[in-house]
């Protein structure tokens, strides 16, 4: 087997033809208004709002200052608890602690790695204010339960759905779930503006808030009434998503095809194991995580990422560590009920993703996974 010369890297951002990003960009210069809700912006936001489906939406500069002013807006006291999951990007935790909150460590499922919500209500306490869930790689949450659980205790449901744009749930778009949702709109997400995220939420009184928070509290040139941030979105951004959002469809669907290569190769390898479709579900097909069983496939997750890169294929292990073995988390949290986290979280293995493969790069790494588990 001939080693690629060109690397195979985790994910290659979509880039729209440059001909139309150039004829969205132009208007910047007739209009000489480059952020600070432009038109650009505007535009967005209306296409966004259409797109996702959703009664309100606020954009912001990154989808991580959208998820901490998701939490701030409401303003909880210091010290709150929210119940959040382990198994996540940094993100996540950050935003919960950055709001002077303390996480609460629920365990995922098995089965799609998402939030255990069976296991919720028991890491209830007098403290406890949101549930801040992820919908992993694309893969919802059981929204119908963690409804149940919030509404029970009158908690506030804040959606990490940064790897969920374009899902739906029962023919329902994703972002209608919850108190409000975040979407990523980073580089390396199925969707894009380069950087940025918003924010999608049922509640209109929400919408003054945010738009606050996100421009430093100024509510006036003469009245400052929140301690707010600069998370403003700027027309670069926004010209960005305007195109990109022309493309995404064709983008899912081609995602579509390139995971299904990936799980017909994969099938037959024993020890590997991937996400199915559901049948109530609209997928993105954000990732392609795979779980290493290292009794069955012989060698563990580890050093199949290690092999990998022999091939010129950088796989990345989303999401590993677990945020509570993070430097700055460890020790801090209980930790002992995590089982089902901790054992996807050693085992995952997220594979190259991006709709510039062809069908030959998906047998190429199939073919070099086969080959490091036979040269055992
Ligand atoms: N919540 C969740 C659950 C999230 O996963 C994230 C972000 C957030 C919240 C926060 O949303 P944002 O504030 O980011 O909007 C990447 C992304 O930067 C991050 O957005 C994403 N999640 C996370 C899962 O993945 P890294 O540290 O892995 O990125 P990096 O630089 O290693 O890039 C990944 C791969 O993509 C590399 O192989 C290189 C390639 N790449 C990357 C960029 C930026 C390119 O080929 N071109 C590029 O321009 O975090």
């Amino acid at each position: 087997m001939n080693i690629s010369k060109e690397p195979y890297l985790v994910t290659k951002p979509f880039l729209p033809p440059i001909e139309e990003y150039k004829k969205e960009i132009e208007k910047i210069w007739e209009t000489n208004w480059l952020t600070n809700s432009g038109p650009l912006h505007e535009k967005f936001n209306k296409e966004i709002k259409s797109y996702l489906n959703v009664k309100e939406s606020t954009l912001f500069v990154n989808g991580h200052i959208a998820l901490e002013l998701a939490i701030k807006v409401f303003e909880f006291p210091k010290g709150s608890e929210v119940i959040t999951t382990p198994f996540t990007f940094a993100s996540t935790t950050h935003a919960i602690v950055n709001s002077g909150l303390t996480p609460v460590f629920c365990d995922i499922k098995l089965d799609d790695f998402t939030i255990d919500a069976q296991k919720i209500e028991s890491l209830i306490t007098e403290k406890t204010v949101a549930i801040v869930p992820v919908h992993i790689f694309g893969y919802p949450v059981d929204v119908y339960m963690v409804k149940k659980i919030a509404d029970k205790y009158n908690l506030k449901v804040i959606y990490d759905a940064a790897h969920s744009f374009g899902v739906k749930i029962d023919d329902v778009d994703i972002g209608n779930f919850g108190d409000i949702s975040m979407f990523s709109f980073h580089a390396t997400k199925v969707f894009h503006s380069i950087e940025g995220g918003v924010l999608t939420y049922g509640d209109e009184k929400l919408k003054n808030r945010l738009d606050l928070y996100k421009n430093f509290g100024v509510n006036t040139p003469d009245s400052v009434d929140i301690v707010g941030i600069n998370g403003k979105m700027n027309e670069f951004q926004a010209a960005m998503g305007v195109v990109n959002l022309r493309y995404v469809d064709s983008e899912i669907n081609r995602r579509e095809k390139i995971i299904n290569f990936y799980r017909e190769n994969l099938k037959n390898i024993a020890g590997i194991r991937y996400l199915e479709d559901k049948i109530f579900l609209k997928h993105n097909y954000a990732y392609f995580p795979i779980i290493v069983d290292e009794k069955k496939f012989g060698i563990t997750r580890d050093i199949l990422h290690e092999e990998l890169k022999k091939y010129n294929i950088f796989t990345r292990k989303y999401f590993y560590p677990l945020i509570t073995d993070f430097g700055c988390y460890k020790g801090l949290y209980e930790t002992s009920h995590l089982i089902n986290a901790k054992h996807i979280s050693d085992r995952v293995l997220t594979l190259p993703l991006y709709t510039q493969l062809k069908e030959s790069d998906i047998d190429y790494i199939s073919l070099a996974i086969v080959k490091i588990q036979q040269n055992l």
